[in-house]
């Protein structure tokens, strides 16, 4: 009897470690800067003909992909500040880039500490101040360098030879493999900065896609005729903004001068330049030479030159892309490697979408679906559905929720957004929130997207631009995907208008958003009276 109890006990004993190793997961969130989903091949986008991201549709075939996952407010500092409060920016306080993060606030990292688990950060932070919630950190400072940037780590700032990218997937596979505490399940983000501009890509790929043209966005040469003004009177144009020089690196040497008007130098990619090393340089020159030679002797202008800076800009930027796909590919073979693949849930996603070329812009911001949209890739086996696509509304709001509730940890009554967690499992709530809520702050600013606010559903948008009058847009996304005709004071669409305002307003509601939404005279507003 005695035996039998024992071998009962220990039985059971077996029975509670399998079960709390299956409930209590690691979670390896990597997490981009500017990777809008369309240039990910599985989001069967425009850019999908050029094969950008084997290793990320790999992991959509092992898990889910959210299909209609959203930002609530498209810029890089408060899409982070939502993911770690689980509040939308007036609640937790980072509005836009200019604000402090409050990193004594409330944040799921310090959460699951409490509850057991480990946490680790690495890369691009962009809320400044030190990070709290984590056992082991090493950030960028600001926006970080592509080339041989320095990293803030608890104990001080150091230059890290290499490849943003690469340097900070190192730091991430050195965690795994000797840093962490075996004895306890971990949460670790892995933060990159590509591909944020300056789209600097690695030495590696500078060659790449060199032999083939990407195909155009539908809307390169969009002139942003049925928007309401601010469309019409941002920054952030490849025609008339985007620098040959700044952005492209056409002529670029790390001795050339830049012009004085060029005044953001210390994050500009003759900043990266400067920082290379000679051998990188020289492979540097190499690549980009020939290039612009080419480009000096056609003597481009107009549509033909707009043409030219997309086609430049968008190898770039997906020649970025690539380095962070193979840096996913890099943090999968290490889990495998160490026998943590079973039970390690990872996640893809990126701050924001982005503007690729589409509407004729580059940058985010705006409410418009590109910059709207986030990609979200889960793979957590045993659980998720491999090669599943999931259709609910969800945003970054939710993720924190998820990963409480991924590692069995209580999730705060104050937290806004709700946990994916039953949808990673199939099921289907009826209850799943009907409208995304999303407000944008930063203006005036780099790029000169005015301040809105608006909700999305599944089939309809309605924007708010406030501070330069009443300035609406309303878009039946079904039939207008690229979003071209507002449908806004029309009278055929008035009944429409009036439920998506109210829908609106509840959610405002619903979210407590009191910001202040009253008309602001500056400079802007009388330029666009003027144009009336
Ligand atoms: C920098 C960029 C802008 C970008 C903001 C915010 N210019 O100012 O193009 O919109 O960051 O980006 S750069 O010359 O410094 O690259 S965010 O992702 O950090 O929010
Ligand atoms: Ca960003």
């Amino acid at each position: 009897m005695k035996r039998f109890v024992t071998l009962f006990t220990l039985f059971a004993g077996l029975l509670t470690v399998a079960e709390a190793k299956s409930e209590r997961p690691n979670i390896l969130f990597v997490f981009t800067d500017d990777h809008a989903p369309h240039a990910i091949g599985a989001y069967n986008g425009w850019l999908k003909s050029v094969n950008p991201t084997p290793v990320i549709d790999k992991l959509a075939r092992e898990g889910m992909l959210f299909e209609k996952s959203f930002c609530s407010n498209s810029i890089c500092g408060p899409s982070r500040a939502v993911i770690l409060s689980g509040k939308h920016s007036h609640k937790n306080g980072f509005m836009n880039n200019g604000n402090s993060f409050d990193w004594n606030q409330q944040i799921f990292p310090k959460i699951l500490r409490k509850n057991g688990y480990q946490t680790a950060l690495y890369g691009k932070s962009h809320l400044k101040g030190k990070p709290q919630g984590f056992d082991d950190w090493a950030v960028l400072p600001g926006q970080g360098l592509y080339y041989n940037p320095d990293m803030i780590f608890a104990d001080g700032r150091r230059r890290i030879d290499g490849y943003c990218t690469d340097v900070v997937t190192d730091l991430a596979v050195n965690w795994l493999k000797d840093k962490r505490d075996k004895s306890k399940p971990f949460v670790m983000m892995v933060q990159h900065k590509a591909p944020h501009r300056n789209w600097m890509p690695a030495l590696r790929h500078l060659d790449l896609y060199d032999d083939i043209t990407i195909p155009e966005p539908p809307t390169l040469f969009d002139k942003w005729e049925d928007n309401a003004p601010p469309a019409r009177h941002q920054e952030l144009e490849i025609d008339r903004h985007m620098d040959l020089n700044y952005d492209l690196f056409v002529d670029l040497t790390p001795e050339f001068n830049q012009p004085p008007s060029q005044k953001r130098q210390d994050r500009s990619a003759w900043h990266n330049m400067k920082r290379m090393s000679k051998e990188q340089l020289t492979k540097w020159r190499a690549a980009y030479g020939p290039k612009d030679e080419a480009f000096h002797k056609a003597k481009l202008k107009g549509k033909d030159l707009v043409r030219w800076k997309f086609q430049r800009y968008a190898k770039n930027y997906l020649r970025c892309v690539k380095g962070v796909d193979e840096s996913i590919g890099r943090l999968q073979d290490t889990l495998k490697e160490l026998g943590l693949d079973d039970n390690t849930v990872v996640i893809y996603s990126s701050d924001q979408g982005f503007y690729i070329g589409d509407h004729g812009w580059y940058d985010k911001r705006w409410m418009y679906e590109e910059s709207l949209m986030m990609p979200f890739i889960v793979k957590w086996p045993g659980v998720t559905k491999p090669g599943s696509r999931n259709r609910n509304l969800i945003q970054n709001l939710d993720y924190a929720e998820t990963f409480l509730e991924m590692a069995g940890a209580p999730i705060p009554s104050d937290m806004q957004g709700r946990s994916l967690v039953p949808l990673l499992k199939g099921q289907k709530p009826d209850d799943w929130r009907k409208g995304i809520y999303y407000h944008y702050y930063e203006y005036p600013s780099v790029h000169m997207v005015p301040r809105h606010y608006g909700i999305r559903t599944q089939r309809y948008k309605l924007m708010h631009f406030y501070q330069f009058g009443n300035e609406w847009e309303l878009y039946d996304l079904k039939s207008d995907p690229d979003e071209l005709t507002n449908l806004y004071g029309k009278p055929e669409h008035a009944k429409l208008q009036k439920r998506m305002k109210n829908r609106l307003a509840k959610l405002q509601q619903h979210y407590e958003d009191n910001s202040d939404i009253s008309e602001k005279p500056d400079s802007w507003k009388s330029q666009m009276r003027a144009e009336k």
